[in-house]
C-alpha cells in the first residue's frame, strides 16, 4: 500500500537543497571516478599498437609463408606466436598510395593518393590522429614516401622520399640529418629509442616504416655474401611468353630484359666500360664510407670478373640475373627479419608484449622472377598479396591461420576498434577484430575484394586497371590505352597463366563477376572510372 505523506514548503525546500548536494557531490564523485577510470585505462589497458611496414616485401620471402627463398626465424615469430593472414591484399599495389590506404582506411580515390606522384593531403582524417585524440603518444620513423609533412604525429623522422640505404639522410620533425650506417639498423634505433623515452603513462602507436628490401636492393656490409653460394629455385613461370595477356606483354619489369640492369640493379660495375647499361655510369658507393666502400668492392668485384669473363647471353644470362637479384634482395630481408627480432625482444623484455598490437606487413607484395618480373604495380597474386602477421595483445585468443579475404583498407578501423575508439563512418575498410577474438568470427565476412592501379603511362609501364577478386576468381580489365578483360580461375591456375575470358562456358561467371564488380564500385563510390564505366 502507498501512503501519501504531506511536506511542507520549508522542508521541501531544505529537502530539495541537501538532495541538490548530495546530487552534485554524487556526480562529482562518478565524474572523478570516470575521469581516474579513463586514463587508468588509457595507461594500463588500452593496447599500444606497433606496426612495422616493409618496402616491397613479398610474402614469397618470408618463411612462414613459404620455405623456397629464405628462412626468417624472427619474422615467424609473430606468425608462431600470433596470427597469419593467408589472403591479404593491397588496394592499389604500389607505395604511396599502399600507405595512405593505411592511414586513412580507404581507398585511393576517396584519400586522393592515387599514384606516387600525387602529395597526400595531410589534413584528411587518419587514425594515427584519432588515437592521438584519445591520449595515444604517436610516432612514425623510416619511410614516409607522401611528399607532405607528416600530421597526427607527436614525433617524425622520416626518410626523404625513397631513402637511401647507407649513411641515410633523415628529417627529424622537419630538420634533415644524415645519420651513419644502414637504413634497416638506423630505423631501428630511432624506433627503440623513442620507445625508451616515451611517456610510459600514455599507450603508444609507433609505425616503424622501412626502407628495404625496396630496389636497388643493397645489403649491409655484414650479409653481402650471405646467398653467394646459394640456387634459388626457379619460378615455374619465369619465361612466361605472355599469351592472351596484352597488359603482361607490355610491361617494363622484366628480369628478361634490360628492365633490369646489370650495373644499376645487380651491382656489376667495372671502371674499363665492360658492362653496358642503360643508366650510364653510376655509383653504388658514393655515399659509403672507407670501410663500407671496401667491404662492397671486395664483394661485388670478383663477381664482376667472372661476369665479364662468362659473357652470358640469352635464357643462361636471364637465369644468372634472377639468382644475382634475388641474392641482394634476400640478403636486404635478412637485415629486416634481424632488425624485427631486435624489436619483438625489446617488447618481450620491457614487459610490452602483453598488451602490443605488434603488425608486420609490406605497402604491397613483390614478383621475385614470377612472370619473369621485379617489381609490382598489376592485381596477380605476387603483387596484389601482401604479408600480414600479427601478435595480438591479451584477450584475443585467435592463433595461427586467417583465411578470409582482408585488404589494406581495414588496418585503420581494426585498430580502432581494438582500442576502443569509434570508427569514422567514412572509411571502407572492416574491423578485423572479430576475427581476432577467440576461434575468429565464422560467420559472413567478405566475399570479395576491389582493386585499382592508376600509375599509367610510367616507369614499368604497367597500364591501368581495376577488378574483383573473389576466393576463387579475379577479373581485371585494362583500360585508358587498351580494353582488355582477363579472368582467372585461382584454383586451377594459381599462376595466372590462362586468360579465360573468352571461353564460351565462363558467360555466367563473368556476368556475376561483374556485376560484383560494379556493386564494389557503387560501395566504394569510386568514380574514376573510364568515361564508358560511369
Ligand atoms: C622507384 C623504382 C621503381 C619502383 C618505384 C616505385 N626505381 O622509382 O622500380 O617501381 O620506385 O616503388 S628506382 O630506380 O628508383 O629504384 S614504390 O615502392 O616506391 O612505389
Ligand atoms: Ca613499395
Amino acid at each position: 500500500m502507498r501512503r501519501n505523506v504531506k511536506i511542507s514548503p520549508f522542508k521541501n525546500t531544505v529537502m530539495k537543497m541537501s538532495l541538490f548536494k548530495s546530487l552534485s557531490l554524487l556526480g562529482l564523485t562518478i565524474l572523478l571516478f570516470v575521469a581516474c577510470e579513463d586514463s587508468k585505462d588509457a595507461s594500463e589497458t588500452k593496447p599500444n599498437i606497433l606496426y612495422i611496414m616493409t618496402d616491397d616485401h613479398g610474402y614469397q620471402a618470408i618463411s612462414a609463408y613459404s620455405n623456397q627463398l629464405v628462412q626468417t626465424p624472427n619474422l615467424d615469430r609473430l606468425a608462431n606466436e600470433g596470427v597469419i593472414f593467408r589472403n591479404s591484399f593491397v588496394t592499389n599495389s604500389i607505395c604511396g598510395p599502399s600507405r595512405a590506404v593505411m592511414l586513412t582506411g580507404k581507398h585511393s580515390h576517396a584519400n586522393g593518393m592515387i599514384n606516387n606522384s600525387t602529395e597526400f593531403d595531410g589534413t584528411q582524417q587518419t587514425f594515427p590522429k584519432l588515437l592521438q585524440k584519445a591520449g595515444y603518444q604517436t610516432a612514425i620513423v623510416g619511410k614516409w614516401h607522401l611528399k607532405s609533412d607528416p600530421t597526427g604525429f607527436d614525433y617524425w623522422n622520416i626518410l626523404p622520399g625513397q631513402g637511401q640505404y647507407y649513411n641515410p639522410d633523415f628529417i627529424e620533425m622537419g630538420e634533415k640529418k644524415q645519420i651513419e650506417g644502414y637504413a634497416t639498423t638506423i630505423t631501428t634505433d630511432l624506433a627503440l629509442s623513442w620507445l625508451d623515452r616515451r611517456n610510459s603513462e600514455k599507450p603508444f602507436c609507433l609505425l616503424l616504416h622501412h626502407k628495404a628490401p625496396h630496389r636497388t636492393w643493397e645489403p649491409d656490409t655484414a650479409h653481402l655474401a650471405e646467398f653467394l653460394s646459394k640456387q634459388f629455385p626457379v619460378p615455374e613461370n619465369f619465361f612466361d611468353q605472355y599469351e592472351d595477356r596484352q597488359a603482361a606483354a607490355e610491361q617494363k619489369m622484366s628480369v628478361r630484359a634490360s628492365d633490369m640492369d646489370v650495373q644499376y640493379d645487380l651491382k656489376m660495375q667495372d671502371d674499363e666500360g665492360r658492362i653496358v647499361s642503360r643508366f650510364g655510369k653510376m655509383d653504388h658507393t658514393a655515399r659509403m664510407n672507407a670501410a663500407q666502400k671496401k667491404a662492397w668492392k671486395n664483394h661485388y668485384d670478383p663477381i664482376t670478373k667472372k661476369f665479364i669473363e662468362d659473357n652470358l647471353s640469352g635464357d643462361e644470362l636471364y637465369l644468372w640475373k634472377l639468382q644475382r637479384y634475388l641474392q641482394d634482395y634476400l640478403a636486404c630481408i635478412h637485415s629486416v627479419d634481424e632488425n624485427v627480432g631486435r624489436v619483438l625482444d625489446y617488447l618481450e623484455n620491457n614487459g610490452l608484449k602483453e598488451n602490443t598490437i605488434v603488425v608486420y606487413t609490406s605497402d604491397q607484395g613483390f614478383y621475385l622472377g614470377e612472370h619473369g618480373w621485379f617489381d609490382k604495380r598489376f592485381m596477380y597474386e605476387e603483387s596484389l598479396r601482401t604479408p600480414l602477421m600479427m601478435w595480438l595483445p591479451t584477450g584475443y585468443g585467435r592463433r595461427g591461420d586467417v583465411n578470409q579475404l582482408i585488404q589494406n583498407i581495414d588496418y585503420a578501423p581494426t585498430f580502432l576498434d581494438m582500442v576502443g575508439v569509434q570508427i569514422p563512418e567514412e572509411m571502407h575498410g572492416k574491423s578485423m577484430k572479430s576475427l581476432l577474438i577467440g576461434k575468429g568470427e565464422t560467420a559472413k565476412w567478405r566475399d570479395a575484394i576491389y582493386y585499382h592501379y592508376y600509375e599509367f603511362p610510367n616507369e614499368h609501364m604497367v597500364k591501368k586497371h581495376y577488378g574483383v577478386r573473389t576466393d576463387r576468381y579475379k577479373l581485371i580489365h585494362f583500360y585508358d590505352d587498351i580494353d582488355v578483360w582477363e579472368l582467372y580461375d585461382l584454383k586451377n591456375d594459381p599462376n595466372e597463366m590462362h586468360n579465360i575470358y573468352q571461353d564460351q562456358q565462363n558467360e555466367d561467371l563473368i556476368k556475376n563477376l561483374k556485376k560484383r564488380l560494379k556493386e564494389l564500385q557503387e560501395e566504394y563510390h569510386d568514380t574514376t572510372l573510364p568515361q564508358e564505366d560511369l
